[in-house]
């Protein structure tokens, strides 16, 4: 199906649902300017995020793991939000309460962008969570290599969740509601492969919610979903929304 009877067709059911998701990854932010995990210009090309976002990383080499949230702290603070994201506030501005975001990204651009209904299941890098007491705070300014926690000294970490590490309960069970209560799910710049993300379009459309993805590339989700739409978010999802 060309893409513009994909989009017309998408557009339809978008205009008929109650409640609709997107479901997205770090290709929504990459025309933000900011780098995707495995694509060509993925993160740091000497390391893979599965080589540094794990608690083992932290434990060996809490500098190195630290050097990296600060690298991408400083690219992502002077990125904004690109179409992508304003098309997601339309929608939510849309549809209220019937339109969520569940992101994989820690960047915090769906918030900055203007949307409310975010369910950041991986965290956000600017947070920070206390390794001794556990206290989460919020850090705007610049962080040294293994910043210490201001009560009581311990070592900070990034508020995120490794690979390896459970997500959040509370946001995972709202995830699914989400998820369930969805009628047409937008799964949006993700390669689909980091689990539980990777099941989240499956169960929307276990529950008969019509499923598109919109990536630059087919991915290893493009045969589970009803239309697969080839371009780049910030161009296909204003066209989805008036
Ligand atoms: C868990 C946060 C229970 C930190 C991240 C074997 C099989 C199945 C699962 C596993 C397994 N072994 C281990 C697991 C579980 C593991 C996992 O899934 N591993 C994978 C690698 C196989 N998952 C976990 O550990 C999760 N926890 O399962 O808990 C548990 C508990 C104990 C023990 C076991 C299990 C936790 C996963 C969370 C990890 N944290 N990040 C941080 O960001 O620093 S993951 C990281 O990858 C980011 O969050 C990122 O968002 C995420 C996924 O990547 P994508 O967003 O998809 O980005 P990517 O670069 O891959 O793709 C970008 C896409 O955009 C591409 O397709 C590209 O074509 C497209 N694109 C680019 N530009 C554009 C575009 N599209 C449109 N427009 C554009 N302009
Ligand atoms: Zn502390």
């Amino acid at each position: 199906m060309e893409n513009k009877d994909a989009i017309k067709l998408l557009k339809d059911k978008i205009n008929q649902a109650k409640n609709v998701v997107v479901i997205s990854g770090a290709g929504i932010s990459a025309e933000s300017g900011i780098p995707t995990f495995r694509g060509k210009d993925g993160l740091w090309k000497k390391y893979r995020a599965e080589e540094l976002a794990t608690n083992q990383a932290f434990v060996r080499d809490s500098s190195l793991v630290w050097e990296w949230y600060n690298w991408r702290r400083e690219i992502i603070g002077s990125k904004k939000p690109n179409p992508a994201h304003e098309a997601c506030v339309k929608l939510e501005k849309k549809l209220g309460k019937g339109f969520s975001i569940i992101t994989q990204n820690v960047d915090g651009l769906h918030g900055l962008a203007g949307n409310k209904n975010v369910l950041e299941i991986h965290g956000n890098i600017w947070r920070t969570r206390c390794t001794s007491c556990g206290i989460v705070e919020e850090h705007r300014e610049k962080l040294t290599t293994n910043p210490r926690c201001e009560k009581c000294e311990g070592l900070l970490r990034p508020d995120v969740v490794w690979f390896g590490e459970s997500l959040d309960e509370n946001i995972l069970y709202n995830t699914f509601q989400k998820l369930l209560e969805s009628e047409v799910a937008l799964v949006v710049g993700t390669s689909g492969v980091v689990y539980p993300a990777a099941q989240f379009a499956d169960t929307a459309k276990g529950r008969g919610a019509y499923v598109a993805e919109i990536n630059l590339e087919k991915t290893a989700k493009s045969s589970d979903v009803d239309i697969s739409i080839i371009g780049k978010a910030g161009e296909i999802l204003p066209l989805l929304v008036d």
